[in-house]
C-alpha cells in the first residue's frame, strides 16, 4: 500500500490537484467543512500516514499531545494552514521526530491590507455608520459638521505603536505611510520580547528603509505615546493578556486599538471596560477571545466603539491558494524526505 497524506480540509483545486500528481494515497475529510475530533484522531493513527495537512484555530485539529501520541509511528510531518503554530506542540512534535510546517509570508500582504482596514474603519467609525443606516437611524442623526468623526490618519507627528514587529507589521507600515502626514511625518514604535545587542543598528536599518523614525520602545511607552496601537506579536504565554487594563489606561484617550494577532493577546473584557470608559477612542478587532464562538450580543461586537470581523486577515483568494500551495508543498517534502519548505523551528 502507498504511503498516505492525510488533510483535514479540501484545500482548493490547486493544491488539491498538486496532491494528486504524487504517488501518495490520499485520505480528505468528506465533509466540507470541520470534521470532527474522532475523524482525525482515527485518520491520523493510520500506520500508513506519513504526512498531514491541518488548519488553524479549530478544535478539531489542535495538535497536542492528545494527537500526537495517537499519530502513526510513520507520521514525518504536519504542516499547518497558517504562518502561526500556537496551535500546536511544537517541542513535543520534534521529539517524536515530527517537523511541522507553515506559511510564513505569503500572507503578509492580505493580513497587513485587512489591519489596514481596520485602522480606516476603527479612526472613521465606520461600523457605528453601517449600524445606524441598518436600523434606520439616518434620518435621525442631527447634521452638524463634528458628527461621527474620529481622529484622522494624517494628523502631524503621529505616533504609531506595534506589539511585535515581524514581516507583517513592516506591511502595516508602508501602506500607512501613504496616508500619513508628509509634511510631519509619523514615528513608529514597536516593542518585542527583547532588546537586541545591535538595536541601534536594527533602528537605523528600519528608519532608513522606511523614511521615518522607528524604533524599539518597552511597551509601557508604546501604550502611553502611541494614536494607534497595532497587535501583531505571536501568541505565546509570554502574550496572552498583554493589553489588559493596564496598558489600556496608559493609552490615550483619542488612540485606537487595532488586533490582527490572536485573541487571546487583547483581554476582551478588559477592552470592553476601556471603551465603555472612554480610556480609548476605538478598537478594530480581527481575532478576539473565544473565537469562533462569539455572537452578536458580546459586548465588543455589540460596542459602537468596536469593529469586529471574523478572523479574516488572510481571506482573499490568491492568499489561501498560495497557502494551500506552501501547505501541501511543506506535507509533500517533508513525506518525501526532503528539507520543508517553511519549517517552524522553536
Ligand atoms: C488564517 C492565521 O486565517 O495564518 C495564520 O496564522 O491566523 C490566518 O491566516 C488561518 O490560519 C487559516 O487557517
Amino acid at each position: 500500500m502507498a504511503p498516505k497524506i492525510l488533510i483535514t480540509r479540501n484545500v482548493g483545486p490547486e493544491a488539491m490537484a498538486k496532491l494528486e500528481a504524487t504517488d501518495f494515497e490520499l485520505i480528505v475529510n468528506p465533509v466540507d467543512g470541520e470534521p470532527t475530533r474522532a475523524w482525525v484522531l482515527e485518520k491520523v493513527a493510520d500506520p500508513e500516514v506519513i504526512a498531514a495537512c491541518i488548519m488553524h484555530g479549530q478544535p478539531s485539529d489542535k495538535v497536542d499531545r492528545e494527537f500526537l501520541d495517537a499519530a502513526s509511528p510513520n507520521l514525518k510531518v504536519v504542516s499547518t494552514f497558517s504562518v502561526g503554530f500556537d496551535h500546536i506542540d511544537v517541542p513535543y512534535a520534534n521529539s517524536k521526530g515530527i517537523a511541522i510546517g507553515h506559511t510564513p509570508g505569503v500572507l503578509s500582504n492580505a493580513v497587513a491590507d485587512t489591519t489596514v482596514m481596520l485602522v480606516l474603519m476603527t479612526l472613521r467609525r465606520v461600523e457605528e455608520g453601517i449600524r445606524l443606516i441598518k436600523d434606520n437611524e439616518w434620518p435621525n442623526l442631527p447634521w452638524a459638521p463634528f458628527v461621527m468623526c474620529g481622529p484622522a490618519i494624517g494628523h502631524p507627528g503621529l505616533t504609531i505603536g506595534f506589539l511585535g514587529f515581524g514581516r507583517i507589521s513592516e506591511c502595516v507600515v508602508e501602506r500607512l505611510l501613504a496616508f500619513t502626514s508628509k509634511s510631519s511625518p509619523p514615528t513608529i514604535l514597536y516593542s518585542n520580547s527583547r532588546a537586541r545587542d545591535n538595536q541601534a543598528e536594527i533602528d537605523a536599518e528600519f528608519s532608513s528603509r522606511f523614511g521615518v523614525t522607528v524604533r524599539r520602545a518597552e511597551k509601557d511607552e508604546v501604550a502611553e505615546k502611541s494614536d494607534i496601537v497595532i497587535v501583531l506579536c505571536s501568541q505565546s504565554p509570554a502574550t496572552v493578556d498583554l493589553v489588559n487594563a493596564a496598558f489600556l489606561k496608559k493609552m490615550k484617550n483619542s488612540a485606537i486599538l487595532v488586533n490582527a494577532a490572536r485573541g487571546p493577546i487583547v483581554n476582551s473584557e478588559d477592552l470592553a471596560a476601556a471603551l465603555d470608559a472612554g480610556e480609548i477612542f476605538g478598537a478594530g478587532l480581527d481575532v478576539i477571545t473565544g473565537e469562533p464562538k462569539v455572537y452578536a450580543d458580546h459586548p465588543l461586537v455589540k460596542h459602537p466603539k468596536c469593529v469586529v470581523i471574523p478572523h479574516m486577515g488572510s481571506a482573499d483568494y490568491d492568499t489561501r491558494n498560495a497557502m494551500a500551495d506552501l501547505c501541501v508543498s511543506n506535507a509533500i517534502a517533508g513525506a518525501t524526505g526532503k528539507p520543508l519548505i517553511a519549517e517552524v523551528k522553536v
